[in-house]
């Protein structure tokens, strides 16, 4: 199965170190795509323009800019607001099958949940679409990458019940107005940072401080309201618009510490806690039965007088199952698991004491960059083979993979490294392992603003200088490198 090619690059440009170069490599399969990803907060800048409406990350960094590691936020980012066509060049220049990028909520209803839709949004994202489509680059819309209206925050957010109506009116809007632009929709990106880091550890807008309780409730609305987004969708606009529709979960790779069976029970235990706590209800119905139990259990150990973990009533459970056209998978790194001696109930109350075992990371493993994730490719296999095995024969679309470094140097070879193993592993998982992965986005086309990492992480394939007001872009070495596997199909050695 696995063709070993000898690719003759044309020399297209002289000065392209890539070109004239005999490359062997190991083929993508026929119809399979490339992308590039960016999401709207840590990109577009123009945070009040045009009537935008404030959102959490606007709010959690205003009021509290020591958040943000190097004390930057997202005011101007990138600036593709009004620098969009820079970034539908770089794009090109790569020569990207499809783009990625999210829709901000509040560009197109200012205040969360009104009927008034701002004409200058709709605008914007129309011109997007169009720049887009006139360089023949297809699209992967999310609608929900973390920016909530702030409006809809103080009336409770992720932990108001009326959120599935408020996100299902808001995705109504979208597909309305650019469902004829879009190839693919994603409802919401990587639950786990919504619930977890934004209402369990607090680290994340809009910075609510309940782990093991506000995330559960978080959770179990993330996941209704991507259903009715997903429902409305397949009853009103599947057939019209020929478009697909899903939720993009992320999921670290847990490797069990030792070859023991309680190691590979705990490594499974937190596979569960991690993917299975959002991938579980969409794709079999209801949270996985760990889940239920050690969190049933330990509540009731601590005192509460139910569990923690809020049910789905059998209704409910139908209403999620099912609502995928395909997995969407963001993928970065990977963590040993160790099941914990003799433990009964934690005292603490806490998500991570749920799953009740060790994670950690290896100091041998190598680093990107200070405070990053290590890089352990054979992880993403893993990880892979694992979801096949778990869920079945599903198509599978990798929606974000990709590493940073502090200082957007360009001649980053590791960024290059990084892709050419990871994307290694994802060969082999195909080829041997059967399993159908169909397309594959890096992050990012462009540096943008990282989140409480600010501008001290960067991960885009091209440089941009956050202290230039004209953001110009740079090629980075990563982008050459990127345009070569698109063009020649091939793994380059
Ligand atoms: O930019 C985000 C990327 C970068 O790394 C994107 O918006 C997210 O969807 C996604 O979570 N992303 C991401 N994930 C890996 C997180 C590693 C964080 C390590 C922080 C150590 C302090």
């Amino acid at each position: 199965f696995v063709l070993l090619v000898v690719v003759a690059l044309s020399a297209a440009d002289g000065d392209d170190e890539f070109a004239n170069y005999t490359i062997t490599g190991r083929r993508f399969p026929d119809g399979f795509t490339f992308g590039v990803a960016t999401a709207a907060y840590q990109i577009e800048g123009a945070w009040d323009a045009d009537g935008k409406g404030e959102q959490v990350w606007d709010t959690f960094i205003h009021e509290r800019p020591e958040r943000v590691d190097d004390r930057s936020n997202g005011d101007v980012a990138s600036d593709s607001y009004h620098r969009y066509e820079d970034d539908v060049r770089c794009m090109k220049e790569v020569g990207v099958d499809y783009y990625r990028f999210s829709i901000a909520w509040s560009r197109i209803i200012p205040d969360g949940d009104s009927e008034t839709v701002s004409s200058k949004g709709i605008e914007y994202y129309t011109k997007l679409f169009k720049e887009l489509k006139a360089n023949g680059i297809k699209t992967m819309v999310t609608l929900y990458h973390w920016d909530l209206p702030t409006a809809l925050e103080k009336k409770g957010g992720w932990l108001n019940p009326k959120i599935v109506e408020w996100f299902q009116m808001y995705a109504l809007i979208c597909y309305t107005f650019f469902g004829e632009y879009v190839d693919v929709w994603v409802t919401i990106n990587e639950p786990k940072q919504i619930c977890h880091t934004g209402y369990g550890n607090g680290a994340y807008a809009p910075g609510v401080v309940s782990p093991g309780v506000a995330e559960y409730v978080c959770a179990r609305h993330v996941l209704l309201a991507h259903a009715g987004a997903w429902h409305m969708f397949d009853e009103q606009f599947r057939e019209r618009l020929g478009s697909r529709n899903t939720i993009v979960i992320d999921s670290d790779w847990y490797e069990p510490a030792t070859d023991s069976e309680a190691d590979a029970e705990a490594a499974e235990v937190k596979r569960q806690f991690v993917h299975g706590m959002y991938a579980h209800p969409v794709f079999k119905g209801d949270w996985p039965q760990v889940m239920i139990d050690n969190v049933a259990k330990f509540s009731r150990l601590q005192g509460f007088n139910a569990s923690r973990l809020p049910a789905f009533s059998e209704e409910e459970v139908r209403f999620v199952k099912g609502t995928y056209d395909f997995l969407a998978l963001n993928h970065y790194t990977t963590y040993m698991v160790a099941a914990k001696e003799g433990l009964d109930f934690p005292a603490e109350v806490s998500w991570d004491a749920d799953a009740g075992v060790d994670a950690y990371q290896k100091d041998t493993w190598q680093t990107a960059a200070v405070g990053w994730f290590k890089i352990v490719p054979w992880g993403f296999g893993k990880l892979l083979r694992w979801l096949k095995a778990t869920y079945g024969d599903i198509e599978i679309v990798i929606t974000e993979n990709g590493v940073s470094d502090r200082t957007g140097t360009l001649r980053d070879q590791h960024r290059i490294d990084y892709f050419k193993a990871y994307m290694s592993h994802m060969l082999d998982a195909m080829y041997d392992g059967g399993v159908n992965v169909t397309a594959y986005t890096a992050w990012s086309i462009i540096d943008n603003f990282e989140w409480t990492q600010g501008f001290n992480a960067k991960l885009g394939m091209y440089y941009v200088n956050m202290s230039d007001p004209l953001r110009p872009r740079i090629a980075k070495d990563s982008s050459k490198y990127f345009a070569n596997v698109i063009s020649t199909r091939c793994l380059l050695d």
